[in-house]
């Protein structure tokens, strides 16, 4: 590290601690003891309690929080997902019409990569928002909202389980690269972002700062994989994700085990290259892994947040329920509970967008991309949890917001 780094990093804890308390839940990058090293099995039934490092401690502050944030991204990255690399060593951007070119290096390997940009209406010289259709968008977007659109199968092949090693960000980090899918579309996106700023908004007319993602099914994994991993993204949109994205691998397996037709890991891992090859290790042993997918919620927490879910039993409406609702209650103790909405609206087809649900879903575009109104407080679902079963031991939340 650069003295003038060092200087930097020692300058930050300082300096955030004069900005507000909602600014400073917005640096979740401040965590200035992350822990090192693998983290061990569990048996553990319930699922993972936020606010308990894997060292047992508790998580009484802010930046304590942030350090479990970094704890939660490295026990889904070694247990599920993959190892999530740094930035290239090089990227360089360029704008042609519509089109934003990226010629990014890592090491040795090099790759050329095109974005195509529907700039948004009347962002002016500062730029307007913008929503990352991860494979497309099947929801209502604003019309000030501009396009961009993520060709993630391009990045991450996703036919089969074979699959793995296809792709260009497997082409820049080597074909056994331990990412699975989602998790290298969560790299790949992170390189559009820095191709948009690198750019500026005069060119490209994107306000990096006014970023959201979607996609739907299994480009719904990959919108929350963005999200939790992509801390640049505003304003998180997964819709029908079920396994894997908002359903909890525990509930979905408990589900599984009273007879419902409904998508666990044992299965995932056979059908498609969405997680890490490690992951092979756990599926029939969920109960070990000492994270969950109620984490993903928590490492987007305090952006926005607004999952859509339908009542299909292969999604799991329990699990994602009891999961996201799980979820709500991080973003309550940071003070910031209607900042994630849970949307359960059965009674249509996979990936159609219920009209039911414009009006909250616009809440959340207009307070966290079009900066206005808040967001009404979301949770639709009338699947029957009982939360206590699976949240019931853990350490009572603390209260980290102003
Ligand atoms: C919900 O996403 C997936 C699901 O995980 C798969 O099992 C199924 O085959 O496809 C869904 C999907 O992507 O549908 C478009």
């Amino acid at each position: 590290m650069s003295t003038l780094l060092k200087l930097a990093a020692l300058l930050l804890p300082v300096a955030a601690l004069g900005l507000p308390p909602s600014d400073l839940l917005e640096r979740q990058d401040g965590c200035t003891t992350p822990a090192v090293g693998a983290y061990a099995d569990v048996s553990e039934k319930n699922l993972p309690d936020p606010w308990k490092f894997a060292s047992g401690s508790a998580v009484a502050t802010p930046a304590d929080f942030a350090c479990r944030q970094a704890e939660m991204s490295k026990i889904l990255q070694q247990f599920v997902l993959g190892d999530l690399p740094p930035p290239p060593d090089s990227l360089t951007a360029t704008m042609s019409g519509s089109s934003m070119s990226l010629a990014i290096k890592v090491g040795s390997n090099s790759k050329t990569i095109s974005v195509s940009i529907t700039k948004p209406s009347g962002g002016g010289t500062a730029g307007g928002p913008a929503l990352i259709a991860v494979g497309g968008a099947s929801i209502p977007v604003p019309g000030a909202v501009g396009r961009i659109a993520f060709g993630n199968d391009a990045c991450a092949a996703q036919s089969n389980p074979a699959s793995h090693g296809t792709g260009w960000f497997f082409d820049l980090h080597g074909k056994t690269h331990s990412a699975g899918a989602t998790l290298a579309w969560a790299w790949c996106v992170g390189r559009i972002i820095d191709g948009l700023e690198q750019l500026g908004a005069a060119k490209t007319g994107v306000d990096p700062k006014k970023l959201a993602v979607t996609g739907c099914s299994r480009n719904g994994k990959g919108a929350f994989m963005v999200g939790a991993f992509e801390k640049r993204i505003a304003l998180v949109i997964p819709q029908e994700s079920g396994s894997g994205g908002a359903a909890s691998w525990r509930i979905s397996d408990s589900e599984f085990a009273k007879g419902k037709n409904i998508q666990t890991a044992h299965q995932i891992v056979r059908e498609n290259a969405w997680f890490s090859p490690k992951f092979t290790t756990y599926v029939n042993k969920t109960d070990t892994i000492p994270g969950d997918n109620h984490f993903l919620a928590a490492l987007v927490a305090p952006r926005g947040l607004f999952v859509i879910e339908n009542d299909i039993d292969w999604l799991g409406p329990v699990s994602t329920t009891v999961a996201m609702r799980a979820g709500r209650t991080v973003y309550d103790a940071l003070g910031v509970k209607t900042n994630m909405g849970f949307s359960l609206v059965g009674g249509h087809s996979h990936c159609s967008f219920p009209s039911a649900t414009n009006a909250n879903l616009l809440s959340f575009f207009n307070k966290f991309l079009l900066g206005s109104g808040n967001t009404n407080d979301v949770d639709t679902s009338k699947a029957n949890v009982t939360m206590s079963d699976w949240i019931g031991n853990w350490s009572a939340a603390p209260r980290l917001a102003a």
